[in-house]
């Protein structure tokens, strides 16, 4: 389905790229739940490769299906999954089913595998279970990504490619899925589902099981998004999968970036119809994120992506995300990596074991854990998208140029200053009269506000000042944070 099965009112995800299955149970306990997230992506559960220097990557090398990672065991994978359900956040799982390991001997639960001839007895898959006879390359690989044969029956990156369209191979791959939903995932982000014939993706969705009925009701199916990089210009599409589940829309992240960074002479004023009018599919229809684990390092889409290093106008192009009525957002929370090391995995003891999150007073996280989504801007505009609701956008306003406010109906409205000069202005909040806590600038706690206070006069209007020199030229109220 493309419903995300979210707990009433909660809208946004958050992907805790290499987390521990025992760090993320008692994110889910301490911080997701109570500040009113939806769900959480996880890396890969089953056993990859082993590759030397512990690459994040490997990850996305399966050698079988046992729930044994560099993220935990099978039995904290179980005990996250029930906690994150009891504290109202879903699991989502990434589900690499495309390929196999194309590295390594020795897999994260200790099985031997064999990449070159093809045997990895922990499923079993064998050779005759690959579609080498289907590629028609010379070097066996995706060579042109303008032939859609070979971009579904050749390797990716030297990945030995499974035949999905063989019952043995489905058949092992819908065991596992089903096993990860009768434990309790919501959901499941489709790793390379590009490089999948959407019949064969198809047919395997349809074998899935319900999700049990006691946590999310009867007859309820997994939310499934693929990961289908459509930037234009290929002839895969991402509306070739859309009609099975939600697809990634990477041109989202994209356009935003360049928004917000003044590329190609565009302004935030540009923005009063994105989505649709900018090309993009239906709001529906669409996983959003401004980066994720690949395009952050320069693997898939690439591009002038906004990331964490960027701190300063990744906090605005995340705000105008999780303000604007589109898409299922999916919050990126990573690790600081040094930029020349695109490889460079999690924090970790050095033999591959990866180091617990450290949680810092002022809610943010040390030891190397970047975590996005504790940073105050971020979360508080998590809160603001499920104050707004199912609100359209109302009361737009922009100096046309890259001064721009708009409402969510009469429940939030938000204001964000991206030009070299202030902004002074009588502006209409769409909210109903008194005094909202800003919560870019503070938190709304018992009651006060730790930051700028915001009055709304009678008839709607606020004098709004935003000095372009602010590290967060922004100001966002909704009323949830009301006084
Ligand atoms: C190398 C050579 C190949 C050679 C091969 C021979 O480059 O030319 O044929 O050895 O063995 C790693 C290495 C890569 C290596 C490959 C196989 O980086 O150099 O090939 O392993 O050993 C991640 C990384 C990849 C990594 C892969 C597997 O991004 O670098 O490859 O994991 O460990 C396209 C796709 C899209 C994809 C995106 C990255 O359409 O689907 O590229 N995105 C998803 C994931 C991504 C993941 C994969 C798919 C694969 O988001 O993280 O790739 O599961 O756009
Ligand atoms: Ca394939």
């Amino acid at each position: 389905t493309k419903d995300p099965n979210s707990a009433p009112n909660r809208h946004t995800a958050v992907h805790l790229f290499e987390w521990k299955w025992t760090d993320i149970a008692n994110e889910c306990e301490r911080f997701l739940g109570p500040y009113g997230f939806s769900g959480v992506q996880v890396s890969p559960p089953n056993e990859h490769a082993l590759i030397d220097g512990r690459p994040w990557w490997q990850r996305y090398q399966p050698v079988s299906y046992k729930l044994q990672s560099r993220s935990g065991s099978e039995a904290e994978f179980i005990d996250m999954v029930n906690r994150c359900n009891n504290a109202g956040v879903r699991i989502y799982v990434d589900a690499v089913i495309n390929h196999m390991a194309a590295g390594g001997n020795r897999g994260s639960a200790g099985t031997s595998y064999n990449p070159g001839a093809k045997d990895f007895p922990g499923v079993p898959f064998s050779a005759w279970d690959f579609g080498d006879s289907l590629c028609k390359t010379g070097s066996g690989n995706i060579e042109n990504y303008n032939d859609p044969d070979q971009v579904r029956n050749c390797k990716l990156v030297g990945l030995p490619d499974l035949l999905v369209s063989k019952d043995f191979v489905l058949d092992k791959i819908v065991e596992f899925m089903n096993r990860l939903i009768n434990i309790g995932v919501a959901g499941f982000r489709i790793d390379a589902a590009k490089h999948m014939w959407p019949n064969d993706l198809n047919k395997l969705i349809g074998k899935l099981n319900n999700l049990p009925s006691q946590t999310f009701g009867n007859n309820k199916r997994p939310f499934i998004y693929f990961e289908v990089i459509d930037l234009g210009g290929e002839p895969i599409k991402n509306t070739d999968y859309t009609w099975m589940g939600r697809v990634s829309e990477f041109r989202y992240g994209k356009f935003l970036s360049e928004v917000v960074r003044k590329k190609f002479g565009q302004k935030l004023k540009y923005l009063n119809n994105f989505g649709t009018g900018w090309g993009m599919i239906p709001d529906g229809d669409a996983q959003i994120m401004v980066d994720n684990h690949d395009n952050q390092r320069g693997h898939g889409a690439g591009g002038d992506i906004l990331t964490f290093f960027d701190s300063r106008l990744y906090k605005i192009a995340t705000a105008f995300m999780l303000a604007w009525p589109y898409g299922y957002p999916v919050i990126m929370s990573s690790y600081n990596f040094n930029r020349n090391n695109d490889a460079q995995g999690p924090p970790s003891d050095g033999n591959g074991n990866t180091n617990n999150v450290i949680i810092n007073a002022d809610l943010s996280c040390g030891g190397g854990w970047i975590c996005e989504h504790r940073w105050r801007q971020i979360y508080n505009m998590a809160r603001f998208r499920n104050a707004a609701g199912f609100q359209p956008v109302q009361n737009w306003w922009d100096n046309g140029n890259n001064q721009i406010a708009f409402s969510r109906g009469n429940k939030a409205f938000i204001v964000i200053n991206n030009d070299d000069h202030s902004l002074d202005q009588w502006l209409q909040t769409g909210l109903p009269q008194g005094q909202y806590c800003d919560i870019m600038s503070g938190n709304f706690e018992q009651g006060r506000c730790t930051g700028k206070v915001i009055t709304v006069e009678g008839d709607g209007r606020t004098k709004v000042t935003i000095s372009n020199s602010e590290e967060d030229p922004m100001i966002a109220i909704h009323v949830d944070a009301k006084l």
